[in-house]
C-alpha cells in the first residue's frame, strides 16, 4: 500500500492554508504512486486515508438522532455523472480530477462581485461540522457530517442587489479528467439553481469536508453545496461559479427532463417521481437490501426550518 503523507500536528493546530497545501502534497504524492505504479491498494476503502483534516466545530444545532453513513459508504456510493453513471464510478476515477489550483466566481446581480481562492474560502467563516440527512431522488439516502458554512456568509461578501431573486451554480467541466463529460446524458457544466431566500437559508452550506477531512473528489471536491431539504441533486459538486441573477435559472436535470425534475424538487414523500413513489427510501450502509424501508420525511424532516418558504405554494404543481 502506497505511504501518502499525513499531516504530523493535531488537527486544531492546523490554519486554513495548512489544510489546503497539505491536501495538494497528498494529491503530488498520489500522482507519484500512480506515474511509478505503486498503487495496487489505491484507495483504501474504509476511510478517506490520506486526505487533510479540516478542522471544524461541531453545532449542536445541527445533529441527526440516527447514526451517521459509515465513511467507505459516503466515500464509495456517489452521483458524479462527471465521472460515470454507476454508483462507484466516481470513487474509482475521481482522482483525475484537478482541485489545484481553484477558483470560485461569485457574480451577477451584485454589488461587489469577486473571484475567491480556496485559501480564501477556507477561512471565510468558522467552519462547523453538521451532519445532515442527505435524500437523493433515486430512493436511497445517507446521513453524513459535512463541514462548511452557511453559503450565505459567502453571498454577503458580493452585496447581492435589489435585482438578485435567484442563485445559479455552475460546476467544473474538464473534459480531459472527466470520463463521463463526453457522454450526452446531461448538458455540461452541470448546473443548479435555488431561489435566493433559499440560498440565504441557515441550513444550506457551503461545504468543503466531510468526517473530518476536506472533501473527497468523488463527494465533490473542493467545494460544493449542500441543500438537505431537497433531493441530492441540488446538492452541486465542485462549484466554479454562483450567480446571482433574476429569473429562475434552468439546471441540468431540469433541462433533460422537465416533467421529472422540477426547479424546487424538495423532499416530498406525497409527491410521486413520475416512474417511482417517493413514499420511503433506502439508508445506505443499513442491514441490507431487504430490510425495511424508512419512510421518507416531508422536507426530509426540516420542515419546521424550511416550510415557511413554501407557505401558500402548491408543493405538486412546484415540485
Ligand atoms: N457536479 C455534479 N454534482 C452533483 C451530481 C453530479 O452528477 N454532478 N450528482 C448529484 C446527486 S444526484 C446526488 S444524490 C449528490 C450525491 O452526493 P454524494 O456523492 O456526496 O453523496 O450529488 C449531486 N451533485
Ligand atoms: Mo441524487
Amino acid at each position: 500500500m502506497p505511504t501518502y503523507r499525513y499531516p504530523r500536528i493535531h488537527a486544531s493546530e492546523i490554519t486554513p492554508e495548512e489544510v489546503w497545501h497539505g491536501r495538494r502534497d497528498w494529491i503530488k504524492a498520489a500522482g507519484a504512486a500512480l506515474t511509478t505504479g505503486a498503487l495496487g491498494a489505491w484507495p483504501q476503502v474504509g476511510s478517506a486515508a490520506g486526505l487533510a483534516a479540516l478542522p471544524s466545530t461541531p453545532n449542536a444545532n445541527y445533529v441527526v438522532m440516527d447514526p451517521s453513513t459509515p465513511e467507505k459508504d459516503v466515500i464509495s456510493y456517489n452521483n458524479y455523472y462527471e465521472f460515470g453513471m454507476d454508483k462507484g464510478d466516481p470513487f474509482l476515477y475521481a482522482k483525475t480530477l484537478q482541485t489545484e489550483p481553484w477558483a470560485l466566481s461569485v457574480e451577477g446581480e451584485c454589488a461587489a462581485p469577486k473571484t475567491f481562492g480556496m485559501d480564501e474560502l477556507l477561512k471565510l467563516a468558522p467552519m462547523e461540522e453538521r451532519v445532515y440527512r442527505m435524500r437523493c431522488v433515486e430512493g436511497w439516502s445517507m446521513v453524513i457530517p459535512w463541514i462548511g458554512y452557511p453559503l450565505s456568509a459567502l453571498l454577503k461578501q458580493v452585496q447581492p442587489n435589489g435585482r438578485a431573486k435567484f442563485v445559479e451554480f455552475v460546476t467544473a467541466v474538464q473534459p480531459k479528467n472527466m470520463p463521463g463529460v463526453s457522454s450526452r446524458v446531461l448538458d455540461w457544466p452541470y448546473k443548479e439553481g435555488l431561489r435566493l431566500d433559499e440560498a440565504m437559508h441557515p441550513l444550506t452550506l457551503l461545504t468543503m469536508g466531510l468526517y473530518g477531512k476536506v472533501l473527497p473528489n468523488q463527494n465533490g471536491a473542493p467545494v460544493r453545496l449542500v441543500v438537505p431539504w431537497k433531493y441530492g441533486f441540488k446538492s452541486a459538486k465542485s462549484l466554479v461559479t454562483i450567480r446571482l441573477v433574476e429569473k429562475q435559472p434552468v439546471s441540468s436535470w431540469g433541462r433533460s427532463a422537465p416533467s421529472e425534475y422540477g426547479f424546487y424538487s424538495n423532499v416530498n414523500p406525497e409527491v410521486s417521481h413520475p416512474r417511482w413513489s417517493q413514499a420511503s427510501e433506502r439508508r445506505i450502509g443499513e442491514g441490507s437490501v431487504f430490510s425495511p424501508k424508512r419512510k421518507t420525511l416531508m422536507f426530509n424532516g426540516y420542515g419546521s426550518e424550511v416550510a415557511s418558504l413554501y407557505q401558500g405554494m402548491d408543493l405538486r404543481k412546484n415540485f
